[in-house]
């Protein structure tokens, strides 16, 4: 696709989609550092008589899955730690920044903190209902309804690292979506965000089947959702976001006092936005990590 196709196509229908935009090489760091944590949950599991096997020759896509089957365990997230030196490649591979820069301009942030998706086989919790990435932003207590957040423009980018299919839970999209404004809806006590609409019916679903080296891009605003893995094998993908840096980019009042949103309630969780498209200064991964760890530091001391 061209430049102009990737634009038009997103301002259409609320994402697009890019296959070969990955080199395979730059996922590998993220497997392996998956690969590392799960063979030492495993290792520590079997040293304490938890687990039956090491599940050392299962593939990629299976041992996380058959460790968690034999301990009848289905967790809604990855809990053993995320950041590293990889994340900030991550956020910098020039395919994904040469799309970002075309839908959101020149000064761009990530928002700092991804989310690392095990999908289990047959979680439930994990194949999120209906919802807009916003509605995640913007409502952090269960069952209370705010809004901060739709007056501005900020691009998910979701990216498989096994191949995701139908029958594994890939994402799903409503085509043109992202024109119906923010939403109402809420957090359950599972922490999932549930619509009021019945967005089936005012909208077509599409699944979004992706294999590695692909991306699909939405806005905060396009509404979307996973349905559940039904195969044996975890489906593992990472998404991450930008958003206009809100002291740099041209932005509406509104637009700013979101962005500022944003960056202040990911400061106050110990987490730093990474500057990643400027005409300034662009922070090196040693000062990233540096104000990072400072953050975390200054939050832990209250
Ligand atoms: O990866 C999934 O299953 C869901 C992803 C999602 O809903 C999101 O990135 O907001």
């Amino acid at each position: 696709m061209t430049n102009q196709e990737i634009k038009t196509a997103y301002e259409r229908d609320g994402y697009v989609v890019l296959k070969d935009i990955i080199d395979h090489q730059d996922l590998e760091p993220m497997r392996d550092f998956i690969k590392a944590k799960v063979d030492a949950y495993s290792r520590e599991l079997y040293s304490e008589g938890k687990l039956s096997s090491l599940y050392e020759d299962e593939s990629f896509e299976r041992r996380y899955a058959a460790i968690c089957e034999e301990l009848d365990i289905l967790p809604r997230n990855w809990s053993f730690g995320i950041f590293g030196r990889e994340l900030y490649e991550l956020y910098n591979l020039p395919g994904v920044l040469n799309v970002i820069r075309l839908l959101l301009g020149s000064e761009v942030s990530n928002i700092g903190t991804p989310a690392l998706r095990t999908k289990l086989p047959r979680s439930v919790i994990t194949s999120f209902p209906w919802h807009q990435d916003s509605q995640y932003f913007d409502q952090s207590v269960v069952g209370k309804k705010e809004k901060h957040t739709g007056g501005l423009h900020m691009v998910t980018v979701w990216v498989p690292l096994v191949e995701a299919t139908v029958e594994n839970g890939c994402c799903w999209v409503i085509p043109g979506s992202h024109r119906w404004g923010l939403l109402d809806g809420a957090r359950g006590a599972d922490m999932n965000v549930r619509m009021e609409e019945d967005v089936e019916a005012r909208g077509t679903p599409v699944p979004i089947p992706l294999k590695p080296g692909g991306a699909l891009f939405m806005s905060n605003l396009t509404v979307h959702t996973s349905k559940v893995n039904t195969t044996r094998k975890s489906r593992w993908s990472i998404d991450f976001r930008y958003f206009p840096t809100p002291d740099r980019a041209a932005l509406t009042a509104e637009a700013r006092e979101a962005a500022e949103f944003i960056k202040n309630k990911q400061l106050a969780g110990g987490i730093v936005p990474l500057v990643v498209l400027t005409e300034g200064h662009k922070p090196t991964w040693e000062a990233w990590e540096a104000a990072f760890s400072a953050q975390q530091q200054a939050r832990r001391s209250g």
